[in-house]
């Protein structure tokens, strides 16, 4: 970078300005823009010129690569990878309203499921293969004007119960209005009330989200994890789990 300043002052620069004088505004904007130039002074200073801070997304999503199954995770097809059989490509969807019924397959008790209807509004859940954090699927989420749309799978924890236990997803919003929200929710199915729920992410992410939240296993175990949509926005979900601790 330095050589290249070196070389464009050189070559380039109003004699001025060889002789310790000033650049022309325009040119001084051009030359902070465009060659990113080390020198103190430039301005707008832009995210890009040397000693700026630095951007580690990439390298936390390099980081976060660790694909592997997560050890006792009793979700059926966490990560939505499981082809949908009535789906040409192999990629199911789901409703708010369940009609059509869900063809994103989930685990021993049924599938990933949509619910529940709303008079207005709702949120549509749609396997694609164009964003996945782990493996070649994911569920991107369309929510408009929901109202606590969730997506749900049905696990069997009675072996656990008045255990701990933990529900997780990864998830990117990529674009949310005022008053969007999206968490995980551990569900009672018996008593009809949520157990716990994780922090609400209620704005676009610059990159993938861990969200989790840990509940207790009520007596008899009939739990669901609920990827729970409020407002509008959309979104990306990926890499579910449900693990006793
Ligand atoms: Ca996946």
């Amino acid at each position: 970078m330095r050589t290249i300043t070196a070389a464009f002052k050189r070559a380039s620069l109003p004699r001025a300005a060889k002789r310790g004088g000033t650049l022309p505004p325009f040119l001084g904007f051009l030359a902070c823009l465009t060659f990113s130039v080390t020198a103190a002074g430039c301005s707008p200073v832009t995210g890009t010129v040397d000693g700026a801070a630095e951007d580690f997304s990439l390298l936390r999503r390099d980081m976060q690569a660790a694909c592997e199954p997560v050890t006792g995770n009793l979700l059926g097809n966490p990560g939505f990878e499981q082809p949908s059989p009535g789906a040409p490509d192999g990629n199911g969807q789901a409703v708010s309203g369940g009609n059509p019924p869900s063809s994103i397959p989930g685990g021993p008790l049924g599938p990933w499921d949509g619910c529940c209807s709303q008079p207005t509004g709702g949120t549509s859940w749609t396997v694609r293969t164009t964003m996945p954090h782990c493996g070649a699927r994911a569920v991107a989420v369309a929510s408009e004007k929901a109202s606590a749309n969730v997506l749900n799978q049905r696990v069997d924890l009675a072996a656990y119960s008045g255990r701990s236990v933990r529900a997780s997803a990864f998830v990117f919003i990529a674009q949310a209005q005022s008053g969007a929200a999206l968490a995980v929710d551990l569900f009672d199915l018996t008593a009809s009330q949520i157990i716990a729920s994780s922090p609400p992410l209620d704005a676009t992410t610059a990159d993938w989200r861990y969200l989790s939240v840990t509940g207790t296993v009520p007596t008899g175990g009939a739990v669901q994890i609920r990827l729970r949509s409020t407002g509008s926005f959309s979104a990306v979900v990926d890499d579910a789990a449900v693990v006793p601790q």
